[in-house]
């Protein structure tokens, strides 16, 4: 629990690496997966990796988050333009909440510019790639061990 982060991935992001690379980029989900728990390991947290393509399925995960991670790193994908629900289920998580893009969001149609979840979120990261969750590690890690050396 003290070190174990959370990592939420909305709709669309399970076909990552299959469709718009030059947009999403030419990894998938499972390799984002293995590196952000090898990166974990690194920086001394427990990391798991979650997606749904559901509103209620990532507001449960957040729920569950709520038991059991110290820390939640969000992509709620068009769920971030939208969701109340999203928004009051991570305002219930006491931990940080750090919200990734993939994409940057303020370069592309002004529908993407507001985010629901950015009224929670403790940082925002954007326009970065799929590097962007390797960020929000490091800064999580800043967060809750302190271990971070870059600053
Ligand atoms: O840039 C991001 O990470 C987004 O959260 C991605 C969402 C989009 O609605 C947000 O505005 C920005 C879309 C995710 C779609 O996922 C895809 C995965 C593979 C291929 C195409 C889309």
């Amino acid at each position: 629990m003290r070190n174990r982060i959370h990592i939420l991935n909305g709709p669309n992001l399970n076909l990552l690496g299959k469709r718009e690379p030059e947009i999403y980029g030419a990894r998938t989900l499972a390799d984002i997966e293995a590196d952000c728990i090898a990166l974990g390991r690194d920086l001394g947290l427990d990391v798991a990796l979650f997606q749904s393509n559901h509103e209620g399925g990532i507001v449960d995960q957040i729920h569950d988050a709520r038991e059991t991670a110290a820390g939640i790193i969000i992509n709620p994908a068009a769920y971030t333009h939208t969701s109340v629900a999203i928004l009051d289920a991570l305002n219930m998580f006491d931990g940080p909440v750090i919200e990734v893009h993939i994409s940057q969001v303020h370069k592309r149609e002004s529908f993407r510019h507001h985010s629901y979840v950015s009224l929670r979120a403790d940082a925002v990261i954007a326009g970065c790639g799929t590097q962007g969750y390797r960020l929000a590690l490091h800064r999580i890690a800043s967060l809750i061990t302190g271990t971070d050396v870059t600053g």
